[in-house]
């Protein structure tokens, strides 16, 4: 073989193997028949039931089909034809059955030979042994039996085929027609033995109805299904007839079979088309069925068998074959698919409450022999509840197509989350009471269960000291229908504000001493917290100048608890007063001089502010004529520190004689 050649044959065996790969794999299906084409065999399995303990039993038919299958060989058929005067009556109908005879078999292969006999006395050949019909025909029409014979010319017959037989393989049945002139002796039954122990097969067709003949009539064939006895010739030649027909010997087919080991047979039977039984041998796990192929047969072997332990793969049922006139042919393989549980794959789940929970997310099933069985997955019990909280379970259960169930349980545990709050900081004036505020507003609250529990929320202030200004938390809680709870804390700025102060202007004389003043009539000063804190307030009242008219401000000031101060101005508006001039009438004589007259005696002025001014009074006396008598009016005049004046005119009555001067005190005022 050449380099060439021997790379070709290399590639053309791995495309074998390859094929053979492939056709095993198709296999690995759990149950397979088949067909063979000789006999049309086939192998079918069925699942029949399943025992307490999961092992399963099968039942099974094997098939195929026998044709008729006579052997090659030819027969050689040597009739002993009664031609005795107690037979007579028969030989012509004996004789036209074997003139038909000889027109059904096969004169290619077989052939015939007719013994005419006078039992048990004497015998001659009528027709030679042959395959001629027309040698047949006219042998038949002589009926002398000459030859001396003592056992109804069986030995006779021997000699003269064995003689004329040539090399030949046929069968030979000799077959003796008659009634107890053959039957009734004893050297009938001997005569047929030598015939028999040269190898021959020997029938006997029996008209008549003795037990002694019958007995005898037994004993002479070789088989007993070689003997009739009829006391009616019609039923005589019938049996002729079939008795020549079964000389055709047939093969015998032949079935065995070998259940596997992993199996025990539980019961095996056999039968043909017609329902007709067919003998078979069981040896432990192997089936024999032997058959002979005498006409067309349809066998049907049914077997049922059952699963030792159970199976974890596929397996091969049993293997055989049958054997007949065809040749040889397997009967086709079938197999047993393993038999494992499926595999359910769910892990244990944890979810949030008021989540979603589908109980199929995730879980798989699976068999060995069935492949992916998801979608066969059935739930049993399923007690989760998603929208509270707790340890649930669900069940799943799957079948396979073998009816193994399995289950498997999981744990769902439910996990509730707590609500959320939201809440936004706040602001209120220091004095505001609690129930003045809108806790609520922009307070929200979420469950993922319950969804808004806005209007379960709770606040908690009692950190705030709404009297005082601060940043105090307040606290919002909600609980959720899973008794989780949540809260949030947001910042309450409480903000004091001032107090506020009323004052109004006022006014004074100048000189008033400051503590003559009424400074807090009519000045209040008010707080959202304190209240009234008009006794809280103070007066600053440094900037008046109580000596000096003018407008001054006064600073009324008031703080409240919370430190918070407030003041206010108002004016204080101070007013002078002129200067109060006391002076008196005067008299003197007329020729006195001025500068003799004390002008400022018993005069005095006074000032509120400025106290007595009396030394800085003026007097204007021009109206005086001091020469001549009269009154005329003298004018003191004072001005105080506020520039306010002040003036009084007094009479100075001038008398010629030496009046005396009165002057009394007056008083006016200033301005
Ligand atoms: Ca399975």
């Amino acid at each position: 073989m050449n380099r060439k050649l021997d790379r070709t044959m290399r590639l053309l065996k791995c495309f074998l193997a390859l094929i053979l790969l492939m056709s095993t794999c198709l296999i690995s299906v759990s149950q397979v028949s088949a067909a063979g084409s000789i006999y049309n065999t086939s192998n079918d399995i069925e699942f029949s039931k399943k025992d307490a303990s999961g092992l399963r039993e099968y039942d099974g038919k094997i098939k195929f089909d026998l044709p008729v299958a006579q052997t090659s060989k030819g027969n050689d058929i040597i009739f002993l034809r009664d031609t005795s005067g107690s037979f007579s009556a028969h030989t012509q109908q004996l004789t036209e059955a074997i003139s038909e005879i000889a027109e059904e078999v096969d004169l290619s292969q077989d052939r015939i030979m007719v013994i005419n006999t006078t039992p048990a006395t004497r015998a001659s050949v009528t027709v030679p042994l042959t395959d001629d019909l027309k040698v047949i025909k006219d042998g038949l029409t002589r009926t002398a039996a000459s030859t001396v014979t003592a056992d109804s010319g069986f030995e006779y017959a021997l000699t003269n085929y064995n003689g004329s037989k040539g090399n030949t393989d046929n069968n030979t049945i000799f077959i003796l027609i008659s009634d107890n002139d053959a039957y009734g002796v004893q050297r009938t039954v001997d005569g047929a033995a030598k015939v028999k122990n040269a190898g021959h097969k020997v029938g006997g067709i029996y008209i008549g109805s003795s037990a002694a003949s019958i007995a005898n009539g037994k004993k002479m064939v070789s088989d007993p299904s070689y003997f009739y006895q009829f006391t009616n010739m019609t039923q005589g030649i019938d049996a002729l007839r079939e008795l020549t027909q079964t000389m055709y010997e047939t093969e015998d087919a032949q079935m065995e079979w070998t259940l596997d080991d992993a199996f025990d047979l539980l019961d095996v039977s056999a039968k043909d088309q017609d329902g007709k039984e067919i003998s078979v041998q069981v040896s432990g796990n192997t089936v024999t069925l032997v058959t002979p192929q005498d006409a067309a047969k349809s066998v049907t072997l049914q077997y049922s068998f059952k699963e030792k332990k159970r199976l974890l793969v596929t397996t091969l049922v049993g293997t055989g074959s049958v054997n007949a006139s065809l040749g040889q042919e397997p009967i086709p393989d079938v197999f047993v698919s393993g038999n494992n549980d499926p595999v359910i794959y769910a892990n244990d789940r944890t979810i949030t409450a008021g989540t979603s929970f589908d109980p199929l997310e995730n879980v798989t099933a699976s068999d060995i022999e069935d492949g992916d069985l998801t979608s066969d997955i059935q739930i049993i019990s399923n007690d989760v509840n998603t929208k509270k909280e707790g340890v649930y379970s669900v069940t799943y259960a799957v079948t396979d197509s073998d009816s193994n169930t399995t289950k498997k349980t999981i744990t769902v545990n439910v996990n509730a989350s707590p609500p959320t709050v939201k809440a936004q900081d706040m602001s209120a004036i220091a004095g505001i009471s609690a129930s003045e505020v809108s806790w609520f507003t922009n307070v929200t609250a979420e469950d993922k269960v319950d969804g808004d529990i806005s209007s379960d929320v709770s606040v908690d202030y009692s950190s705030v000291d709404f009297q005082k200004e601060g940043d105090y938390p307040v606290v919002y809680s909600v609980t959720n229908s899973n008794g989780k709870s949540a809260s949030t804390t947001v910042n309450m700025q409480i903000t004091a504000e001032a107090p506020v102060i009323q004052a109004k202007d006022m006014s004074a004389i100048a000189g008033t001493k400051a503590s003559e003043v009424s400074w807090f009539t009519n000045v209040t000063a008010q707080d959202k917290v304190d209240g009234d804190i008009s006794p809280d307030v103070s007066v600053d009242y440094s900037s008046v100048n109580f000596q000096k008219e003018g407008n001054y401000p006064v600073v009324y000031s008031v703080t409240n608890s919370n430190g918070k101060s407030a003041s206010t101005t108002v004016n204080m508006q101070i007013t002078a007063e002129a200067p109060v001039i006391h002076a008196k009438d005067m008299a003197t004589i007329a020729g006195t001089k001025p500068t003799d007259i004390s002008w400022f005696t018993d005069v005095t002025a006074e000032d509120k502010v400025d106290g007595d001014i009396s030394s800085g009074l003026s007097v204007d006396y021009s109206g005086v004529d001091f020469q001549k008598e009269g009154n005329y009016p003298v004018v003191y005049s004072v001005t105080n520190s506020n520039g306010k004046s002040a003036s009084t005119t007094v009479n100075m009555q001038i008398t010629a004689e030496a009046p005396v001067i009165h002057a009394k005190d007056m008083a006016t005022i200033a301005g």
